[in-house]
C-alpha cells in the first residue's frame, strides 16, 4: 500500500473530475472454486478499488458522495467464529482510516445509501461489473438488470479513472520496476529449465511458482507452448521436442498488484536453427524499432503500422509475401503474420483497465478503432502516447495453418501472399518478443533494469551456461 495521502489525493482528483453524484466502487468478493469456503487463491482485489481505497480485503465497497463531500468504506467486521479460523484482522473502520476515509458502515447500509440517492434523483456512478456476484449486488441495490449494467455504467466515472490511471506516478513506476524483477526471474527460470523431454506444464508450473514466491501471483495465466502460433496457448502435457521453439508469455504481480508482461521465444534444445533465426531476427528488428518510434504525441496505432511495414518487407525478402507494402497493409495482408496489435496499456491490470472498456482506454475522439479489418480489429491501444504511459511492445510473426488454408481458399490478399511458400511454414509455430515500455518526456525506455535475454546469442549463451 502507498501512503494515506496518495489515496486521499486520488479521491480528491476523482471528485473534481466526476463533479457530482455518488460514486460506488465495488471491491471484489471471494470467488469459490468448488465449494463456498474453497476460494481461488490468492484473493485478487479489483484494481480500481485498490487505486482509490488501497485495501486488499474481500467484501468491501467504497462510496464517495461528491455532493456531500463524504467518503465511506462499507463492509462487515468479522466475528469470533472467523477470528478462530483466520486470525484477528483490522476493523472496517480501521481499514478506512488507514487510507484516509473518515466514515465506515456495515454492508446493509449500502442499500439505504443507494435508495436515498435514487429517491432524490441523484446520479449513482458505478463501473461496468465483470464478476457475476457484483452484477447481482448492483441489481439488488439499484435495480438495473445485469444485461443492462454495462450500458448503464457511468461514462463520467470511466473517463475520469482512465485519465488518472493511464499516467503512472513515480511511486507506481517503482512498483512496475519491482514487477519487472519478478518477470525476469520467471523468464530466466523457464530458459534454464527448458530441455527436451520435460512437459510444457512442468516448466510453466515452475514459472508460476516464481511469481507466487516473490509477489502475489501471475499477472495472467502463463502462456508456455511449442505452438507459439496459438496466441494464448495454454501449457499442455506435451513433451518438449528437440528442434522446436517454445513461446513463453508471462508476468508477475508485486504484493501491491502492479504487473509485468514479457514474452520470449527460445529453442527447446538451446540452439536456434537458421530457418528459425530468419524469422526471429525480423521480430527482433520490429521489437527494437519501437524504442526509436514511441514518444509523447505519437499515436501508438502509427507505431503499430510502422512495425507491420517492417515485418511485411522482410517477409517479401524471404519470398513469403509480395506486392506494394503500403497497399498490402491497407488491405490487411500483414495480419497473416501479425494478427494482433503491437501492445496494450499495463499497470495494475496486465491489460490495464480493460474491464472499463478497451475503447475508452486505447482510443479517444481523435483515434477510433477499426473494427472491420481482421487483425487491425485486435488493436488494444491506438491513441497518442503521453509521458507516464506504460505500454507493451510485443510484435510477433506467426504461421497459423488454419489461417493459411482459409485465406488461400478465399483468395484473400492473394496478390500479396505466396501461399505455396507459406505452406512450407505450417510446422513452424510462432515467435513473439515482448517488453514493457515507459513513455518518458521525449522518448521511451524499457522497464526493468536487467533485460531478459532476447538476442539469439544471449539466449543461447544463457540456456547453455
Ligand atoms: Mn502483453
Amino acid at each position: 500500500m502507498f501512503s494515506k495521502e496518495t489515496y486521499i489525493d486520488r479521491r480528491a482528483e476523482l471528485k473534481k473530475l466526476v463533479k457530482d453524484g455518488i460514486i460506488i466502487i465495488f471491491g471484489n468478493n471471494e470467488s469459490p472454486v468448488n465449494s463456498p469456503a474453497n476460494g481461488y487463491s490468492p484473493f485478487r482485489q479489483d484494481s480500481s478499488f485498490l487505486y482509490y481505497f488501497g485495501q486488499k480485503r474481500e467484501g468491501l465497497v467504497g462510496v464517495i458522495d461528491i455532493d456531500e463531500n463524504k467518503e465511506t468504506l462499507i463492509g462487515n467486521d468479522i466475528d469470533i467464529e472467523d477470528i478462530v479460523w483466520f486470525g484477528s484482522v483490522d476493523t472496517v473502520k480501521e481499514l478506512g482510516e488507514q487510507v484516509g476515509v473518515m466514515h465506515s458502515a456495515p454492508m446493509k447500509e449500502l442499500k439505504t445509501i443507494c435508495s436515498n440517492a435514487m429517491r432524490s434523483g441523484r446520479k449513482i456512478h458505478f463501473l461496468p461489473p465483470y464478476r457475476s456476484d457484483i452484477k447481482i449486488q448492483i441489481f439488488d441495490l439499484i435495480g438495473i438488470h445485469p444485461n443492462q449494467q454495462k450500458e448503464s455504467a457511468s461514462l463520467d466515472l470511466i473517463n475520469a479513472i482512465v485519465k488518472m490511471r493511464s499516467v503512472k506516478t513515480a511511486e507506481e513506476i517503482e512498483e512496475l520496476e519491482r514487477a519487472a524483477i519478478i518477470g525476469y526471474k520467471m523468464h530466466t527460470t523457464a530458459m534454464r529449465l527448458t530441455k527436451p523431454g520435460l512437459t510444457e506444464k512442468f516448466v510453466a508450473g515452475n514459472v508460476d511458482g516464481v511469481a507466487n514466491s516473490y509477489g502475489s501471483m501471475v499477472s495472467f495465466p502463463t502462456i508456455f507452448s511449442q505452438h507459439g502460433e496459438i496466441m494464448h496457448g495454454n501449457p499442455s502435457m506435451a513433451e518438449l521436442k528437440d528442434g522446436r521453439l517454445v513461446l513463453c508469455d508471462c508476468g508477475g504481480e508485486t504484493i501491491n498488484h502492479y504487473c509485468s508482461d514479457n514474452t520470449r521465444t527460445f529453442p527447446v534444445n538451446g540452439k536456434y536453427t537458421q530457418r528459425q533465426l530468419d524469422i526471429y531476427n525480423v521480430v527482433v528488428e520490429a521489437h527494437d524499432a519501437v524504442l526509436e518510434l514511441a514518444k509523447p504525441g505519437i499515436k501508438y496505432a502509427d507505431v503499430h503500422f510502422a512495425i507491420c511495414r517492417i515485418i511485411f518487407n522482410r517477409m517479401k525478402e524471404l519470398g513469403l509475401a509480395k506486392g506494394d507494402t503500403d497497399a498490402a497493409i491497407a488491405a490487411g495482408a500483414h495480419a497473416m503474420f501479425l494478427p494482433h496489435g503491437l501492445g496494450h496499456m499495463m499497470g495494475m491490470d496486465v491489460h490495464d483497465m480493460e474491464a472499463l472498456g478497451q475503447i475508452y482506454v486505447g482510443f479517444d475522439e481523435e483515434t477510433r478503432p477499426n473494427l472491420e479489418q481482421f487483425g487491425t480489429n485486435c488493436l488494444r491501444m491506438g491513441r497518442r502516447l503521453q509521458e507516464g504511459f506504460v505500454v507493451t511492445d510485443e510484435p510477433g510473426i506467426y504461421f497459423i495453418p488454419a489461417l493459411i488454408d482459409e485465406w488461400r481458399e478465399k483468395k484473400h490478399c492473394s496478390e500479396y501472399l505466396n501461399f505455396d511458400k507459406l505452406d512450407a511454414y505450417k510446422d513452424f509455430g510462432g515467435i513473439r518478443l515482448e517488453d514493457d515500455i515507459l513513455i518518458t518526456k521525449d522518448g521511451c525506455r524499457f522497464i526493468g533494469k536487467d533485460r531478459i535475454p532476447y538476442l539469439p546469442k544471449d539466449v543461447e549463451a544463457y540456456m547453455n551456461a
